[in-house]
């Protein structure tokens, strides 16, 4: 197949691969849908993907990986700056030069009887003076299906770069999806970024979490903006004015539901709108105003399938119901359609789980992988936000941080300047999910949720949020924390949570606006549980549950402290002294 470009920069790289890696055959991906149609029929002809009821799920596929290939792989996940110390303690490192090669060793002659597709994309809408250009290759037909949900994928790309070598070189092979060679490598410096022996998406679908996080930070750091995890949504008040937040939360927090929330019944009455711009990945520049901008880097959502209901997230189960593919989901047999644990009450009666094996209706087995997914695209989104293609991206009011924290973080609470909500970023902290391989249900640090997705030393991470700061002046969002996990002494969720996070929300404009009072605390600044609205949750939350949901436990946020002090003495004296300095306030306003 001719090439699609005459840029050597790219030319070469691709032609160092293909001596390494020996395919029998190259394709360029050039975004047409003739071509991507030809690679469904082709998946489905080997059995790569499954191909579902036309009628009830048009344009909708199932695959399955590898039951040891679930997961993203953090251990396995290298920052492979020069030094050590440029990666940080929170990131696996190794040597640039010794890496490449045992990952070249690794690769070699692997595409043999494979064929080699090359992937040009952008993340960002491709004439944002904010998007940035990628190169993938990969052995693998699904990559090439989601990648082109998940960017804009094909040779308005290529053109687009030109000459130019400012690109992301990025390398899959699939190999024998042995784990015990499984390597997801990042080379900040190098532009470059190389997977080896998976094929799930977050290790695979190199533009998301490798590029548009852990490249993006690095390069956001040496650029003068921000890439980070978080979503974007717009609330649109009765008046018609548009708000926006971003939000960062661990994996598998509920950030697509919160990024496509449906308003409580009584806001909607009054006019209120929730817009989605994103729901994983913002990367954030000071536009001309001095004000910060976001733009979703994506193009399509990968969302965590189990749960996902019509009552927990209308929005995102109706953006699967075409041209989506489904990842390690259960397959109902009945109609050729798909399931997960939370879909609907009552299992399909016939189904093959998410191995593929009769899933007998006395299994204890779940039928879907917990971190099942889907692969949809944004446009598929009811409340995809009029300014999801804006180049500029839109303005933020709020940033809001949060985790899973059954006891001591108050529903939400307001940092009391920007430097107080970059510590209150870095010391999230979580309870662990599916999302990623590992135990689930520990506390882990998860600084603005970023601990596996930073390209860099963590301390200077912060710093580079201070720095953000400074330049952004008065017109800085302000930052906020949320606990939408808090539970009772009974182990009961005390939040409904979903739609009514709307709730809290509204108070975070409202301060924002400077239209409401707020308590000053040990912690920051918590809202006075009047001013939660709680209109039509009557049996549901009580003002002395709200109040309780919003008190400070001084006892717990002192072994808190203690949990912060042991993640920053692991940076051996690396981090902002502003952040050292909000901690040892909160350490006397709590003692
Ligand atoms: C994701 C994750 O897939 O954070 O978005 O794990
Ligand atoms: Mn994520």
């Amino acid at each position: 197949m001719a090439n699609l470009t005459n840029n050597k920069s790219i030319l070469d790289w691709i032609g160092e691969k293909v001596e390494l890696v020996t395919p029998d055959n190259i394709v360029w991906i050039d975004g047409s849908e003739e071509q991507l149609e030809a690679l469904r029929a082709e998946a489905c002809q080997t059995g790569e993907m499954i191909k579902l009821n036309e009628e009830k799920l048009p344009g909708c596929y199932l695959h399955r990986t590898k039951p040891n290939d679930v997961a993203r792989v953090e251990d396995r996940t290298l920052i492979c700056t020069p030094t050590e110390e440029e990666a940080g303690p929170t990131n696996h490192w190794k040597e640039p030069s010794e890496c490449y090669k045992m990952l070249y060793d690794i690769a070699r002659g692997t595409y043999k009887g494979r064929t080699m597709y090359v992937i040009p994309y952008s993340m960002g809408p491709i004439d944002s003076p904010f998007a940035k250009f990628g190169i993938e290759l990969t052995d693998s037909i699904y990559v090439v299906l989601n990648m082109a949900i998940m960017t804009r994928v094909g040779k308005a790309v290529l053109d687009k770069i030109g000459d130019s070598d400012e690109w992301i070189r990025g390398f899959h092979a699939k190999c024998d999806v042995d784990p015990e060679k499984r390597w997801i490598v990042q080379f900040p410096q190098d532009n470059t970024i190389i997977s080896v022996n998976s094929a799930y998406g977050g290790n695979v679908l190199l533009g998301k979490k490798c590029f548009a996080l852990r490249i993006a930070s690095y390069l956001g750091r040496n650029e003068g903006w921000m890439a980070e995890h978080m979503l974007i949504l717009g609330i649109e008040n009765p008046q018609g004015e548009t708000k926006y937040v971003c939000a960062a939360f661990p994996s598998a927090c509920g950030k697509t539901n919160l990024a496509m929330l449906i308003p409580p019944e009584g806001y909607r009455k009054k006019g209120y709108k929730v817009f989605t711009v994103g729901d994983d990945i913002s990367w954030l520049n000071i536009g001309p105003d001095g004000r910060l901008y976001a733009i979703n880097p994506e193009n399509g959502f990968f969302g965590v399938a189990p749960g996902t209901n019509e009552k927990s997230n209308f929005n995102a189960l109706e953006s699967t119901k075409k041209n989506t593919i489904f990842t390690d989901v259960c397959h109902n047999l009945e109609d050729n359609t798909v399931w997960w644990e939370g879909l609907t009450k009552d299992r399909p009666v016939k189904a093959d789980d998410w191995k593929g094996n009769p899933w007998p209706l006395d299994s204890k087995e779940k039928g879907a992988h917990p971190n099942s997914r889907f692969t949809a695209p944004t446009v598929n989104c009811p409340c995809l936000s009029p300014e999801f293609e804006n180049p500029q991206g839109v303005p933020i009011s709020a940033i809001v941080f949060g985790g899973r924290r059954a006891k001591l973080a108050p529903l939400v609470y307001q940092s009391r300047d920007w430097n107080h909500g970059v510590f209150v970023g870095s010391a999230m902290a979580s309870e662990t999910t599916a999302a990623a391989a590992g135990a689930v249900g520990v506390v882990r640090s998860d600084p603005m949720a970023m601990l596996p997705f930073c390209g860099y030393n963590m301390a200077d991470y912060w710093g580079h949020w201070i720095e953000m700061g400074k330049k952004l002046g008065d017109k800085a969002p302000k930052i906020f924390n949320v606990n939408w996990f808090r539970k009772d002494s009974e182990g009961n969720f005390m939040w409904p949570g979903f739609g009514d996070n709307l709730r809290v929300l509204d108070w975070i404009i409202a301060r924002c606006d400077g239209k409401v009072d707020a308590k000053e605390t040990e912690i920051g600044y918590v809202p006075y549980a009047e001013d939660i609205n709680i209109e039509g949750l009557e049996g549901e939350v009580s003002i002395d549950s709200l109040n309780e949901m919003l008190s400070v436990d001084k006892e717990l946020w002192v072994e808190d402290t203690k949990r912060i002090q042991e993640l920053y003495d692991k940076f051996n004296g690396r981090v902002p002294a502003e952040l050292v300095e909000c901690h040892e306030t909160l350490k006397k306003n709590v003692q």
